[in-house]
């Protein structure tokens, strides 16, 4: 794999992505609707909307693999979703497809299964229950890498990333923190395993609280270098400075489920009333 695609590069984790695979590709175009931070070598900067397919093709061109990690990254509504995310996600694949390149990392998330009860552990086959419109965007983007994988013999990998920082920012990202260097292997799993064809993961450290069966990654090599637990301290003084959310403390996705829920809701089972 020499000539990479990343897209959405010029946010938080294209940032720490970029610092990662610095000289591991040695071609890494880099595209986003605004400017990228400062060029770093091998790295090249093409603009593209993601809802212009000439555009995305144009960005796609001579490429080997692609790092999707552009659109909306947080709840939005349906207008910017469906531009980005869903449009988006199309050109994207399509644009993969035509310009004949290899691989397409797929950067999903958590949401695409927020609606889980945090009592119920979860394996990537697990159906999807989206708990945000953003969460149905993601979901769409692993059926599309799933039928691009299935139709046209694209290699995709799909993570569903947990949350990506530093470190674990509160209670529930102890559960679903994703260290930079750890996503950085999963990323460089999915652009280098020789038996990849189409697989879901999720994009999370060696987290005691966990609530996800990440035994697909693990069969592909992946091995998280670090803990939440080492930073729960931390975690749980942030959380204290939260208001109270109890719905959200209940489900894997938290404030995504609880924003915009309408009627009532029994905090022992987790079922509407
Ligand atoms: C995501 O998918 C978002 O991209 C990120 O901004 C966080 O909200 C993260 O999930 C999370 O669940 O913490």
């Amino acid at each position: 794999m020499e000539r990479v695609l990343m897209t959405g590069a010029a946010g938080d984790v294209g940032r720490r992505l970029r610092q990662r695979l610095r000289g591991v590709y040695p071609t890494l175009r880099l595209s986003d609707r605004v400017a990228a931070d400062p060029l770093g070598p091998g790295e090249t900067f093409v603009k593209a909307e993601l809802a212009d397919l000439a555009a995305v093709e144009a960005a796609a061109k001579g490429m080997e693999g692609i790092i999707h990690l552009g659109g909306v990254s947080s709840e939005g509504d349906w207008e910017s979703i469906l531009q980005s995310n869903i449009i988006g996600l199309r050109n994207l694949f399509e644009a993969a497809r035509r310009q004949g390149v290899k691989r397409v990392v797929f950067a999903s998330s958590n949401h695409a299964v927020g609606f889980y009860p945090r009592r119920r552990r979860i394996g990537t086959d697990a159906q999807v229950r989206p708990d945000s419109r953003y969460g149905v965007s993601k979901a769409f983007g692993e059926a599309m890498g799933a039928l691009y994988a299935d139709k046209y013999g694209l290699r995709v990998l799909c993570i569903r990333i947990g949350n990506v920082n530093d470190r674990p920012i509160d209670h529930r990202r102890l559960s679903i923190w994703v260290d930079p260097d750890d996503l950085a292997q999963l990323v460089r799993i999915g652009l280098e395993h020789p038996d990849l064809r189409y697989e879901v993961v999720y994009g999370v450290s060696d987290n005691e609280r966990s609530w996800w069966d990440n035994e697909t990654a693990f069969r592909l090599g992946y091995r998280p270098k670090s803990r939440g637990e080492d930073h729960r301290e931390t975690a749980f003084a942030a959380q204290a400075k939260l208001p109270p959310d109890p719905l959200g403390d209940f489900y894997h996705g938290g404030t995504f489920c609880s924003a915009e829920y309408e009627g009532g809701w029994d905090p022992k089972t987790g079922e509407r009333r």
